[in-house]
């Protein structure tokens, strides 16, 4: 059976909502990044990136969330954007490498290293002009890669789950009324009410102590 290697956070959830979306069975396999579980000899055979999430298919491994949605949409044909669909490709990689890593970095440089204003504006401002965009894009598109709900709209919804949190100074999704009705459109799909239901599934560590700040900003130790 397909072991899915969780925690948590964003990138996860993407690939809880696709694997939902497909009904397929699966193992979730709890990863606790705050206790450093990532960087364990046998994680990192999976993943040497030390992150999450990872699939193990059967002996096919797969880490980092995009590229799991499109492992899987291409495997089981399904929410694959069309090879010709130039524009649904190019919406897939503005949320895979630019929503998604701006808003980690935008809680990284808000919420954790307050103490360089230019960081702080810069992925302030920079996740504001994503949002921006997105939300223009939604007001003519019902779904991300335009007609279709597909593999885009998966990878935007594990971050815009987390908008009232990245986007908290600005109001969350209040300013963006577009993404706002995309959110309650995809959230009215009964596998992101399934996916939802993971939050409570384990108990992970949640202080931010100094264990948890080693595992997860090693560089910053060095
Ligand atoms: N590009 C990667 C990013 C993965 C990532 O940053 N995952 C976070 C959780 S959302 C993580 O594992 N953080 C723990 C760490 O960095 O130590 C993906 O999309 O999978």
């Amino acid at each position: 059976m397909l072991k899915f290697y969780y925690h948590t956070t964003p990138n996860p959830f993407k690939v809880a909502l696709m694997l939902e979306e497909l009904g397929i069975d699966y193992d979730t396999v709890p990863v606790d990044t705050r206790k450093g579980e990532q960087h364990a000899a046998d994680f990192l055979a999976l993943n040497p990136n030390a992150k999450l999430p990872v699939i193990d298919d059967d002996g096919t491994v797969v880490f980092d969330s995009n590229a799991i949605l499109l492992y899987l949409a291409r495997k089981h044909g399904r929410f694959m954007p069309a090879e010709t669909d130039g524009q649904a490709l190019s919406w897939f990689f503005f949320v895979a490498t630019g929503l998604s890593p701006f808003s980690g970095q935008a809680v990284h440089f808000t919420r954790v290293h307050t103490d360089s204003a230019y960081a702080t504006n810069r992925y302030e401002k920079e996740i504001a002009r994503h949002y921006r965009l997105l939300d223009d894009h939604l007001a003519s598109n019902e779904w991300i890669g335009g007609s279709d709900y597909d593999i885009a709209d998966i990878a935007a919804w594990g971050w815009v789950a987390m908008a009232p949190f990245v986007l908290e100074a600005q109001g969350g999704l209040d300013p963006y009324p577009n993404v706002k009705a995309w959110f309650d459109r995809v959230n009215a799909r009964p596998a992101a009410e399934r996916a939802m239901a993971l939050r409570t599934k384990f108990d992970f560590k949640q202080e931010m102590d100094e264990t948890a700040m080693r595992a997860m900003f090693p560089s910053n130790f060095d």
